[in-house]
């Protein structure tokens, strides 16, 4: 249940309450695709870190180790030893940016395993069916992500089917819930808005997706190639018609910058691999902006690698030290360099949460937008 405790402009203080916990929002959740923080950081780093939800995937955990494995094994709660909120992607966008051979159908998607090339068939029911296994907190909607530029009559009928996949998503998971035997009975469902960039197709699918009664609604097919002006524009747009008593999610977004700015258009939820991803390069985010720690005038650099951060990494280490480990190729310094950019992304989330409360957000989006663009 989502409560909105305060609203500056469109930008939205709340609180979404799961059978796992209380989600302060706004908030980012951290990305652990196969049940891992890629880097190495296990369920109590993560609690050091302020992490307040921890995303997983669908499809990578139906592949290996199998969701019916993870129902036996009591859920992927008890499975990853993380009791706060868990939520899945539904597969979807992994099945069209990961698999081979895709052919979709109005039942679901044919496609090949990346992993050894099995023939595999997923549709609306056996996402849900997958979720379910899982347990996770929120389960998402299947949907087709377009890849951009579409032409328009593609866009909109895939819309139209992926409104029909959620239709049925919401009728299984309705029932999957009654089942005697789930470790979660209480898994949420989250719609999927697409659309493109046609703002008459994003309204239309928008206001459908909100007459269903769902748990929360996502804004999908954004930040797949599209100017930055482009995907905030129609993050507006969406944001009229999306349910004001529901928390939104913006999919795999993305730059703080995107944040603030998506922050200021009413979204509540965020989730990007780019500071797992980038911290593994040697790319710190900082509060004065990316440093690069492959850079050689860090190789006697005795600061933390951002003073203003008191992550547990950067009250303990030095830049020369991390530059160090991550050209030897060492583990930890992937896994000091994701713990401190996964804190900086929850610290970032902190403020604008305060900032909002204390009416200080424009100032902190003048501040902040630019720099960490
Ligand atoms: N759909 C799903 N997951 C996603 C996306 C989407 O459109 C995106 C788009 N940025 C990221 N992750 N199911
Ligand atoms: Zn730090």
């Amino acid at each position: 249940m989502y409560t909105l405790k305060k609203q500056v402009g469109h930008a939205r203080r709340g609180e979404f309450k799961t059978v796992h916990g209380t989600v302060q929002t706004p908030a980012f959740m951290n990305v652990g695709t196969v049940a891992a923080i890629k880097g190495g950081l296990s369920s109590y780093d993560l609690k050091d870190i302020r992490t307040q939800v921890e995303l997983c995937n669908t499809y990578h955990l139906h592949l290996r180790p199998g969701d019916k494995l993870i129902h036996e094994l009591g859920g992927l709660h008890k499975f990853m030893g993380w009791d706060r909120p868990i939520l899945t992607d539904s597969g979807g966008f992994q099945v069209f940016s990961l698999a081979k051979l895709r052919k979709i159908k109005e039942e679901g998607v044919h496609f090949s395993s990346h992993i050894d090339g099995r023939k595999i068939f997923m549709g609306p029911e056996e996402s849900m069916q997958i979720q379910s296994n899982l347990a996770s907190t929120i389960a998402m909607a299947f949907d087709e992500c377009i890849q951009l530029p579409a032409e328009y009559d593609y866009v909109k009928q895939s819309c139209d089917r992926t409104y029909r996949w959620l239709v049925r998503c919401k009728a299984e998971m309705d029932r999957l819930n009654q089942l005697p035997d789930r470790n979660n009975p209480h898994q949420m469902l989250f719609g999927i808005n697409q659309g493109g960039t046609y703002e008459d197709i994003r309204i239309e699918n928008a206001r459908l997706n909100a007459q269903l009664d769902l748990d929360g609604h996502a804004i999908g097919g954004l930040a797949v190639g599209e100017p930055k002006e482009e995907m905030y524009h129609i993050i507006s747009v969406v944001d009229e018609y999306l349910p004001r008593d529901k928390p939104r999610y913006l999919m795999g977004v993305g730059t703080p910058g995107n944040i603030i700015e998506g922050v200021a258009r009413g979204i509540d939820l965020f989730d990007c691999v780019m500071p797992s991803r980038n911290a593994r390069h040697g790319h710190l985010f900082t509060w004065e902006g990316i440093r690069n720690l492959n850079n050689a005038k860090y190789e006697k650099d005795l600061l933390p690698i951002d003073p203003q951060c008191d992550c547990p990494v950067c009250s303990r280490h030095s830049r020369a030290y991390i530059r160090h480990l991550l050209r030897a190729g060492e583990t930890l310094g992937q896994r000091l360099t994701v713990m401190h950019n996964l804190y900086f992304y929850n610290r970032l989330l902190e403020r604008i949460r305060e900032a909002l409360e204390n009416d200080t957000f424009e100032q902190f989006r003048a501040q902040y937008v630019d720099v960490l663009d």
